[in-house]
């Protein structure tokens, strides 16, 4: 037998629990005056990570020997939430670890909720990519990730006196289970250094990359398993090392402080993640971090294809495919190219036939800010030879231009991967679609407009390589496990299979009106209520009536997202029960929660002003149940799989045309919640797929947006609309910020702004009205019931087990491969 063979570990409670007491004894070293949770917790984790072992390599070895194509997901961010729960539930132990657990007189639900949250990304964009990793391993196609192992994740936001202030998230402090080091992986990055010109032993004119300072990738590997089908497939993460010789180096020449201080600037690679989810500001840290992760994952790809491959490289282009998430790895293209021109000796159309078809770009937003550009000064510093290969990319693609639109230099200078101006900048967007075979947007509106605004010249160049993929969740964690009363009552309804076929879901439309079903589904409701005011309780100390309506919306805070909007909103109504107009009143309960980035000044004032808002509605007396308001601090992947089941309306309201796709939307609806909403990213499919008398549209379309900035009078609507008013009233009158004055002026200034790019008033009145229309249906028991179970019915489309299959369908065109 070799090395690794042993016999598979048991299934049944009573293996588990010996297997528990293993680990909690021998390994951990408790014994039981040991009180603490944490340390059960990562005895189970143990006894999972065990069972997940056994799959994970035979996963390996049936991709290896079925020599399959494979995809790669590039992306500087994975956003995994907790391992423990989701391992557990797709490995199919549930029952077997509940007992277990019980008969140790320890409940695993509470042991995984001690768990930390791997807070490895920002928010929409790296969750998808968990969510991907997830529906990839059910449908056993061999895809794997590769991203960075930032020692802090996203950071931890608390409440100061209404202010956000950020902690770091050192999640790494305790050991993490979830991960096994693979020091054999390990590459070799170059930076800084010179592009060195010579002539090759046949006289072929190479280049080689030389006097670089080179850093380690040392990869750690995490279990992705797939639902209950013996697939464990790998999501990488790279952690930047010092090289040893590095060390030596300075160490020899007596410089000891010097070469310390070089294995922490090598080190610092892989310390924070950048907490910006739509701009990136130009550190030359964020480019090292992007080109670390491109180049340490391209070289481990080639590698274990030549390992695999007997080093033939011939058709490496038909078995591989990169998925690049936003241009955040885009460096992968020139990388890609010098690999295969300076290390293995390709010519330059040969190196560029196997990159134009592998590589696939995933643009995921609309914000021209948020398109990365890098000044072509730090390339030259920090990449040279990459440089170098992105000017030769780019005269080649010109030409191409130029050929095309004879004489159109505005078209030459448009499109050109190089931005000239007073400091020249690499577009990295251009970049990416110049190498991509496919581009794709992530929710047909947004993959419309990519079209016709953004990359419009690129699209006229290429149509075929342009394409949809709208976004979808993981029923998994989004339902199944964070949702087990709806998922229970919904497999004793309709059977089992829409976990992993969603689609099942829509059977549901039979049992609408169905009384005992609606009065269960009712029930559930109530449990999840519960349970998310506990948590909203606990966590900002405000008490939440579960039998008045849940209005939440958790997301980023941005202006385009229009958490100020809502926040209007609530005004508002604080304002019609101050002047006694609330008869006929629906009690609400405002729930806002999310993330500022740290240098966005309005978008951290618009917070201090939902925690002002709430302060003074939650102490007025004369307000009481009819309206509670709570900004939930710290949010993130664990908490939102609390508020999703136990939301009754779901708050989707950005600036149409700003909002790429959306995801949290998907899983309020596969939860039941129904969305108030602008017709934006997924929305608009939602609203088909739910149909309209279940949703509650408002607002102005993309198309009527663009044509109101041109002439837009914030002033006059406000003037027209006397709600507005007594709210601009209020706000100016310093009413939420008795003793901060003036401390909301520049709010004021920029919904007064007639180039708010909001455009927040515009909106104002029609979501008042839709709001109002909301709160009356809310008091039909009966009918919100059923508008909640069309929901839950026709969230179907947004698995993002139809993502993938859609993504391998057109892009990728990989075979299933059984573990
Ligand atoms: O595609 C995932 C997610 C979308 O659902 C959101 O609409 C979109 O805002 C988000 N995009 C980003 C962009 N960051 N960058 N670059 O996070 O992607």
């Amino acid at each position: 037998p070799e090395l690794t063979d042993i016999p598979p570990l048991g299934l049944d409670s009573t293996t588990l629990a010996r297997a528990f007491r293993h680990y909690y004894t021998n390994h951990l070293g408790r014994d039981k005056s040991c009180n603490l949770l944490h340390y059960a917790y990562e005895a189970l984790a143990l006894v999972v990570r065990d069972r997940l072992m056994e799959r994970w390599k035979k996963t390996r070895y049936a991709y290896d020997d079925s020599d399959c194509k494979r995809a790669y997901y590039l992306s500087l961010e994975f956003l995994m939430g907790r391992s423990l729960g989701n391992s557990i539930l797709n490995l199919g132990l549930d029952d077997e670890v509940a007992e277990a657990m019980n008969r140790i007189c320890l409940d695993y639900e509470e042991l995984a909720d001690t768990e930390q949250d791997a807070g490895l990304g920002n928010g929409g964009l790296g969750r998808l990519a968990a969510c991907f990793l997830d529906s990839c391993a059910t449908l056993q196609l061999p895809v794997m990730g590769y991203g960075i192992r930032y020692e802090y994740g996203m950071f931890r936001q608390r409440i100061q006196d209404g202010f956000q202030i950020e902690e770091p998230d050192h999640w790494l402090g305790a050991e993490n289970r979830w991960e096994i080091e693979r020091p054999e992986y390990t590459q070799r990055i170059k930076f800084g250094g010179r592009s060195e010109f010579y002539a090759d032993h046949d006289g072929t004119m190479r280049c080689r990359w030389v006097d670089s300072r080179d850093v380690l990738a040392f990869p750690y590997d995490v279990p992705i398993p797939g639902y209950r089908n013996g697939t464990v497939n790998t999501l990488r993460l790279w952690k930047a090392r010092a090289t040893a010789d590095f060390d030596l180096g300075e160490f020899n020449a007596g410089d000891y402080p010097g070469s310390v201080a070089a294995k922490n600037e090598a080190e610092k690679i892989t310390m924070v993640l950048y907490p910006n989810d739509a701009s990136e500001n130009g550190k030359d840290l964020r480019l090292r971090q992007q080109y670390f992760l491109a180049s340490a994952s391209l070289q481990d790809i080639l590698e274990r294809w030549q390992t695999i491959n007997e080093g033939d490289l011939s058709d490496f282009a038909e078995k591989n495919c990169f998925q690049l998430n936003d241009t955040h790895p885009s460096c992968a293209v020139a990388e890609l190219m010098r690999l295969l021109l300076d290390e293995h000796k390709f010519g330059w159309d040969e190196a560029w036939q196997v990159v134009s078809n592998t590589m696939a770009y995933t643009n995921h937003t609309l914000l021209p800010e948020a398109l990365e550009k890098w000044p072509v000064r730090l390339f030259e510093q920090l990449l040279p030879r990459l440089l170098d290969i992105i000017y030769e990319i780019n005269a080649r693609f010109l030409k191409e231009v130029a050929a095309r639109w004879p004489g159109d230099m505005e078209r030459q200078r448009r499109m050109s991967i190089i931005e000239e101006g007073p400091e020249p900048m690499v577009r990295m967007a251009y970049l990416a679609i110049v190498g991509s075979f496919s581009v794709n947007g992530v929710a047909e509106l947004h993959s419309k407009l990519l079209q016709e605004g953004l990359f419009r010249d690129f699209y006229e160049m290429w149509p075929e390589k342009f394409n949809n993929k709208t976004n979808g969740v993981t029923q998994r964690r989004w339902l199944s496990w964070c949702n087990k009363g709806l998922g229970s009552l919904i497999s004793d309804s309709i059977g089992e299979e829409w976990v992993t076929d969603l689609g099942q879901l829509r059977q549901l439309k039979n049992l609408v009106d169905d009384q005992a079903f609606q009065k269960r589904w009712q029930e559930v409701k109530f449990d999840n209520k519960q349970r998310l005011a506990t948590l909203v309780e606990a966590e900002c100390g405000v008490l939440f009536n579960p039998d008045a309506m849940f209005d939440v919306q958790v997301k980023r805070i941005h202006e385009y997202k229009r958490q100020l909007l809502n926040i209007l909103h609530v005004i508002h109504l604080y304002d019609r029960i101050k002047r006694g107009e609330a008869e006929n009143w629906t009690a609400r309960c405002v729930l806002i929660g999310g993330k500022a980035a740290p240098g966005y000044a309005m978008a951290k004032l618009i917070v201090k002003l939902i925690n002002n808002v709430a302060r003074v509605v939650n102490n007025d007396p004369e307000v009481g149940d009819k309206l509670k308001v709570a900004f939930l601090p710290n949010y993130r992947v664990s908490a939102m799989e609390v508020i999703a089941p136990g939301t009754d309306l779901s708050e989707q309201i950005s600036t149409a045309g700003k909002e790429a796709s959306g995801t949290g939307n998907m899983k309020f609806m596969m939860n039941g919640a129904l969305t108030i909403g602008t017709l934006d990213g997924a929305n608009i499919e939602i609203r088909e797929e739910v149909g309209e008398e279940n949703f509650f549209l408002f607002g102005l379309t993309a198309a009527e947006v663009a044509e109101t900035r041109r002439h837009y009078d914030p002033h006059a609507i406000i003037e027209a609309d006397e709600n507005l008013s007594r709210v601009m009233h209020l706000l100016q009158s310093g009413h939420f910020c008795q003793f901060e004055a003036g401390i909301f002026d520049p709010i004021i200034g920029a919904i007064q702004n007639p180039f708010d790019p909001w455009l927040v008033a515009a909106d104002f009145a029609d979501y008042v009205k839709m709001h109002e229309i909301a709160a009356v249906a809310y008091r039909d028991k009966k009918n919100w019931t059923r508008m909640s179970i069309l929901n839950t019915a026709g969230s179907g489309k947004f698995s993002t087990d139809r993502t993938m299959l859609e993504y391998n369908r057109d892009i990728w065109g990989l075979q299933k491969v059984p573990a």
